[in-house]
C-alpha cells in the first residue's frame, strides 16, 4: 500500500501473505525497511539518520549512481539517492498468485530533469523494481537505458546496509584470494588472504571480480544473509569502526557495531552504454537461519 514518508514523498510498502515486508521511498528510491516472517528487521537504519532532502537515509539501501565515492563531478555516490522517483505506471507490477507468481514488486523510475541534464548531460531512464518473495527474500532489479542520447559511462552500488548483532562477530565468506582497491590507502590494490573477512577495525574496501554468491554470517543472531548479484562484478564492504563514526553527524557513535555495508557494485570498470543499449543489475538478499555458523 502507498503512504507517505518523512518528507512527504510516496513509500509503498509490500506485505507477503506469510508475514514478512519491505517498503520503499519515493525519495531516493531507497529501500528503507526489509523485515522477515517474524517481523525482524534485517537491513539497519541509524538512529541518527537525518531525515530530510537532499541527504540520504543513513541506512536501507540508497542507490548510488551515476557515480560510486567522491572520485568524479557529482555528489558523493551520485545524485539519484537524493531525488524524488516515480512510480513506473508502465512496468505492470506482480502480485502473488496472480498466474502462479510467487513474488510482489513495485516498479520505479528516474529520468533526468533539466537540472540533472545541466550536471550530467545524459539521456537515461532508471527503472528500479523491488520484489519480496513468498519465502521473504528481497530482490532489487535496476536497468539502465541510454534514450539515445551519445555513449555514457556509469558506476553503481546497491548501497545495503545489513542489520548485525555485534560486528566482532561478522564474518564474510565468498571473498577470499581475491584483489581489493583499499579505500584507506588511495585505492591501493591489496589480494585478500584471509579464509573469511572479519572485523576488529575500520574497513573500506572495493573486492573486484567477486563472484555471484557471498555470505555474511552473524553469529549472535544465528543468522546468514546470502547475497546473490548479476551485472555487478564487485562488492563494497564498509564498516567505519569508532573513530569514523564520531565524524558522522547521522551516526551515532556505537552503531557501527550493528551495521556492516555490502554493496553489490559496479565501481572498478565503469559501465558504457551506447545509444539505445540497456544494463542490468540484479541483486538478490536472503537472510536464513544458520544452525551453525558454517554452513551455507
Ligand atoms: O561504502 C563505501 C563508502 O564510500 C565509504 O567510503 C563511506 O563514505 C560510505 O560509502 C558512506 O557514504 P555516504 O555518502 O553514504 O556517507
Amino acid at each position: 500500500e502507498v503512504t507517505k514518508d518523512w518528507n512527504g514523498a510516496d513509500q509503498v510498502a509490500i506485505r507477503s501473505p506469510r508475514g514478512a515486508s519491505v517498503r520503499v521511498c519515493l525519495h531516493g528510491g531507497q529501500v528503507v525497511s526489509w523485515r522477515n516472517d517474524r517481523g525482524e528487521e534485517l537491513l539497519f537504519t541509524s538512529s541518527k539518520a537525518i531525515f530530510k532532502p537532499p541527504r540520504a537515509t543513513r541506512g536501507g539501501i540508497p542507490i548510488c549512481f551515476p557515480q560510486f565515492g567522491n572520485c568524479g563531478t557529482l555528489e558523493q555516490h551520485g545524485f539519484a539517492r537524493n531525488k524524488i522517483w516515480t512510480i513506473d505506471e508502465e512496468a505492470p507490477p506482480l502480485n502473488y498468485g496472480d498466474n502462479n507468481n510467487n513474488k510482489a514488486s513495485v516498479d520505479l523510475l528516474l529520468k533526468p530533469s533539466e537540472d540533472d541534464l545541466k550536471c550530467w548531460p545524459h539521456c537515461f531512464e532508471l527503472r528500479l523494481r523491488v520484489s519480496l518473495s513468498m519465502d521473504g527474500d528481497l530482490s532489487l532489479i535496476s536497468r539502465v537505458r541510454n534514450v539515445n542520447g551519445k555513449p555514457f559511462s556509469f558506476a553503481f552500488a546497491y548501497h545495503t546496509y545489513l542489520s548485525v548483532s555485534d560486528i566482532s562477530e561478522v564474518r564474510i565468506e565468498g571473498l577470499e584470494t581475491l584483489d581489493y582497491l583499499d579505500n584507506l590507502s588511495q585505492r591501493e590494490r591489496f589480494t585478500e588472504q584471509g579464509d573469511a573477512i572479519t572485523f576488529e577495525s575500520e574497513v573500506d574496501r572495493v573486492y573486484v571480480g567477486s563472484p555471484g554468491v557471498i555470505a555474511v554470517l552473524d553469529h549472535e543472531k544465528k543468522r546468514t544473509f546470502i547475497v546473490r548479484k548479476e551485472g555487478l562484478p564487485d562488492i563494497v564492504v564498509w564498516n567505519p569502526w569508532e573513530k569514523k563514526s564520531k565524524t558522522m553527524a547521522d551516526f551515532g557513535d556505537e552503531e557501527y557495531k550493528q551495521m556492516l555495508c555490502v554493496d553489490a557494485a559496479a565501481v572498478e570498470r565503469a559501465i558504457t552504454l551506447k545509444p539505445g543499449e540497456e544494463w542490468t543489475g540484479k541483486l538478490e538478499l536472503s537472510a536464513v537461519p544458520s544452525t551453525n555458523c558454517s554452513d551455507h
